[in-house]
């Protein structure tokens, strides 16, 4: 856990304890608000003028209070100085009142500053109507405020409006005094004036009976240096963050539809590094360096090395093509797998070549040679990707095509190998000998042409083209998943089968150079490792004839 921070409203009423002049400034968002920190002022006014301005409406309580209050809210996230809120009239009566404060102080907003206008208020510089609230029922807000307040320091502050309605010194004296003794903590005296004047005469007569806060909008000129000697303790320069904002934005708009293009004001305006500076991009960097354990990327690896000698229906289509590069309704094979790899965030693609492994091509796959290709098969191709047999592998023939779907299931699995299987297989059994078949632990429950998927995890006893024929319960789909422990597994199993097993014949291989990835799946069962099948019964399709090949042009035409 962070150390326990101190308080914004203790730290606002250490300032105020302090000598010395509180510079804050008007902000309406995160970003404003973190500005103004960046500029090394105390602290954050969270302005009514500013808020309504960025909403584009009137500053005359047309926004409600928790829309104002999600903004303030949103500035104290984004800044580590004390954020004093504007609340108008405090949205309503002493009821709103309490309950306003109760929400600021929740918020973690370090003061509220509630004025003595009628509700709903205007802006204090909008001629006409500037209605002043009577002294008592104001008087009872602030006896509310602080009623409710839970935190010693939270700070109440008394708007004083009667300069700006016209009611004169004495009026404003009469009401500051009144609301400093109801327990304001500091009063802020407003005036419209060109002038400091009518200010420096209130600051005089009111002979520092509580701290005083000033908004010099339209007296601009005086310095916070003349102020701090007139003894303000605070002073807001209230729409300065809005006003420059607009004119900034309003002149960059303007400069890209005049000149249709946005080079010449590129330099005028905050690099893309200052915005992501901004947002806390740095920070946010290192905290990924400390605590972001990203998911473990998957890597595929797809042999194609074969030339599909032996399948005299694709013979001639195949002599001058590697499988990977053929192409279905316009786009090759490895093209679409890698697309719908790509959308299960999958990008590491390697296949292994060997038949004209030259012609392998794709953007954001790595291509490998098989050079021996011709006295070996797929097993060794995947271990021409040694390089790439780390972590989590996905090991997919290059004569399948997938929805995204099965592979997801697939990836879902919590086995170390697991294997994509289809128990249909039944009813296509007999067309092709050199199908992959396996045998399963808990055979497919079949229940007239239904399926059911048997719920617990169920592994492969035998995998391979020599299944017996009562044995065989589902066809392999070519694609196999590894966990890490798994992709470790493969490796040893293979180091060690390689050297048991040097030419001598391996499972269905004639010899071990010539083994299938099936064949070591059935070394490791028969030697104890577990495979475990996940259940397809759609999804897939091999393109390994004539047949599947038309099938899958006219399958995926137009897509
Ligand atoms: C505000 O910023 O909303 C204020 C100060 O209330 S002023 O607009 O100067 O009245
Ligand atoms: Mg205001």
């Amino acid at each position: 856990m962070s150390q326990q921070k101190e308080n914004k409203a203790s730290q606002l009423r250490k300032m105020f304890k302090k000598k010395g002049i509180i510079r804050i400034v008007g902000a309406h968002d995160g970003l404003s608000a973190k500005l103004v920190e960046k500029n090394g002022f105390d602290g954050v006014w969270a302005s009514g003028l500013e808020i309504s301005t960025s909403f584009a409406v009137p500053d005359a309580n047309i926004l409600t209070m928790s829309q104002y209050l999600e903004v303030a809210k949103t500035m104290n996230d984004a800044v580590s100085i004390p954020i004093v809120a504007d609340c108008d009239t405090g949205y309503g009566n002493s009821n709103n009142v309490m309950y306003m404060v109760k929400k600021y102080e929740s918020a973690g907003i370090a003061a509220v500053v509630i004025e003595d206008k009628q509700f709903p208020k205007v802006n204090s510089f909008i001629p006409g109507r500037q209605e002043l609230a009577p002294l008592s029922e104001f008087v009872g807000k602030i006896l509310a405020a602080k009623s409710v307040q839970e935190h010693p320091d939270f700070m109440v502050i008394a708007r004083v409006e009667a300069l700006i309605a016209g009611w004169g010194q004495e009026e404003a004296l009469r009401r500051a005094n009144a609301y400093v003794d109801a327990g304001a903590d500091a009063i802020l005296i407003h005036s419209k004036s060109k002038t400091p004047d009518e200010i420096i005469e209130f600051i005089h007569a009111w002979n520092n009976k509580s701290p005083l806060v000033v908004v010099p909008t339209t007296y601009s000129a005086v310095t916070a240096e003349e102020l701090e000697k007139l003894g303000i303790k605070m002073v807001i320069y209230a729409n300065h963050g809005i006003r420059a904002s607009i004119k900034a934005m309003d002149m960059t708009f303007g400069a890209i539809a005049a000149y249709g293009t946005t080079k010449p004001i590129e330099k005028e305006i905050a690099s893309m590094e200052e915005v992501f500076e901004l947002q806390g991009m740095s920070v946010m960097k290192l905290m990924e360096k400390k605590y972001y354990r990203p998911q473990e990327p998957i890597k595929v690896i797809i042999p194609a090395a074969g030339s599909y000698e032996d399948e005299i229906s694709l013979k001639d289509i195949m002599q001058d093509i590697p499988m990977p590069m053929i192409d279905i309704s316009g786009k090759s094979l490895l093209q679409r797998q890698q697309e719908t790899l790509n959308t299960l965030s999958i990008q590491d693609i390697t296949v292994v070549g060997g038949h004209r492994g030259d012609k392998i091509q794709l953007d954001g796959v790595a291509v490998i040679q098989n050079n021996d290709y011709k006295n070996t098969r797929d097993l060794e191709s995947i271990m021409c990707a040694r390089d790439k047999l780390e972590g989590k592998v996905l090991i997919c023939y290059s004569d399948i095509l997938f929805d995204a779907d099965v592979i997801d299931k697939l990836l879902k699995s919590m086995a170390d190998i697991s294997i994509l299987a289809d128990p249909t297989y039944v009813e296509r059994a007999g067309k092709k000998p050199d199908m992959d078949l396996v045998s399963a632990e808990n055979p497919p429950v079949f229940n007239k042409r239904r399926i059911l998927s048997v719920a617990k995890t169920n592994y492969a006893v035998k995998i391979g083209t020599d299944i017996p024929e009562e044995q065989r319960h589902y066809e392999w789909t070519g694609i196999t998943f590894l966990s890490s422990a798994g992709t470790q597994k493969i490796k040893d199993w293979y180091e060690k089968s390689k050297i048991k097993y040097a030419n001598r014949p391996f499972h269905t291989a004639p010899n071990f150079k010539q083994a299938s990835l099936t064949d070591l799946l059935q070394e490791m069962i028969d030697g104890g490792e577990k495979v475990a099948i996940v259940e397809i019964t759609s999804g897939w399709m091999e393109v390994h004839t004539m047949e599947n090949y038309k099938l899958s042009c006219e399958l995926l035409a137009g897509k």
